[in-house]
């Protein structure tokens, strides 16, 4: 491909939400266990042969639905994340369609925003969970656009960009971390940089976090679980690295599936290796669609558009959009990048 920028933009927002629509119809639908491959290639045989006049659509859901706004609140503002548009983008979009799945606590703070105008954007976050603030991987699954608009910035300003955007409704440090942690991912992989440099990249990172070293309560433990697992290719990871809706039990398990996806896996040897790292993160089970979903931003962000296979786009909701938001931030991203 002539624009490797735009392959890979729109490999990653469309990665996104071919994640969470292939992910969502199976969403804790085998309690909190994971599935096995030979249930997964089962499932996505029949994507092979879908007709969607017979077979209609996979909808997307809120991880999609919160993605796109973030997109388009960027491709408003275009210099900069404006905190008020967003909480703005977020309301509307739940008020318009309540119906996506939205995690449970996370209405509150919608609710909240909308009967103060957004005011206070950061606000009605903090007051969650006895204002501890959510935990949950929300601000994780929708971060993806961030990287796209920090290609070619620092680290530094991608990570204070997706703590901006995720404390609208994430407030807790490990809520926020995780989508500093998934940011930092789909940059990288946005970079094309191999699998090597990216691990030691992401420990890097979760170094610099101030944690308690002997908790198994942080990302630092994860990722030196997803160290061993990757050197010794053990893929059944998702008791160890977890599944859950909780940030810390879901944004390892995308990294590792989209790490581990790089090498073959015997079980899904027919599958493409945008396919196979989605399908390794529908396996961990639980929390399928969001787990999809970010591993797929890192995956279509890696391989590009090319990667995808084109029967997915009659199968998934939404992805004529993303398509659009991609090469509406290809162009953002040269015309902010020309200008400074
Ligand atoms: O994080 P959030 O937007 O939910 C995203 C998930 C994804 O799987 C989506 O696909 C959707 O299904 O939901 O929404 P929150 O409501 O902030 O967090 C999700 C859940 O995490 C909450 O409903 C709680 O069960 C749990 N949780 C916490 N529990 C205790 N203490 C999050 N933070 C806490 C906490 O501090
Ligand atoms: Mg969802
Ligand atoms: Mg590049
Ligand atoms: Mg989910």
């Amino acid at each position: 491909c002539e624009d490797e920028l735009q392959e890979r933009f729109r490999g990653c927002m469309l990665g996104a939400v071919l994640g969470d629509c292939l992910g969502g119809p199976l969403e804790f639908k085998n309690g909190n266990n994971s599935f096995p491959f030979s249930r997964l290639k089962r499932e996505f045989r029949l994507y092979d042969a879908w007709e969607p006049e017979r077979d209609g659509v996979l909808e997307f859901t809120d991880d999609t639905a919160m993605a796109r706004q973030l997109a388009y609140s960027l491709l408003e503002t275009r210099t900069h994340l404006d905190p008020r548009n967003l909480a703005r983008r977020f309301v509307d979009e739940y008020h318009r369609e309540q119906g996506r799945g939205y995690g449970e606590a996370v209405t509150e703070v919608f609710e909240k925003l909308h009967k103060s105008d957004c005011r206070d954007p950061y606000g009605p976050a903090k007051e969650q969970f006895k204002t501890e603030g959510s935990f949950g991987n929300g601000a994780a699954m929708r971060v993806h656009p961030v990287a796209m608009f920090c290609h070619g910035r620092s680290r530094t300003e991608l990570l204070e960009m997706a703590d901006a955007s995720a404390r609208i409704t994430h407030s807790h440090q490990l809520g926020v971390r995780g989508a500093q942690l998934q940011a930092y991912a789909v940059s990288m992989a946005l970079d094309g940089v191999d699998s090597k440099a990216f691990l030691a990249n992401m420990l890097e990172l979760v170094e610099s976090f101030s944690e308690d070293p002997k908790s198994k309560h942080t990302y630092r433990y994860k990722f030196e679980i997803m160290r061993k697992a990757l050197a010794t290719k053990n893929d059944d990871l998702a008791i160890a690295l977890g599944n859950g809706v909780a940030a810390l039990h879901s944004v390892p398990s995308a990294i590792f599936s989209f790490l581990r996806a790089q090498s073959p896996i015997e079980q899904l040897r027919d599958s493409s290796r945008f396919v196979r790292t989605v399908q390794l993160a529908i396996s961990f089970g639980g929390d399928t669609d969001t787990i999809g979903s970010m591993a797929g931003a890192m995956a279509g962000a890696y391989y590009g558009e090319v990667d995808v296979p084109e029967n997915f786009l009659d199968v998934c909701e939404g992805v004529y959009d993303a398509i659009k938001q991609a090469d509406g931030l290809v162009k953002l991203v040269r015309e902010n990048l020309d200008s400074d």
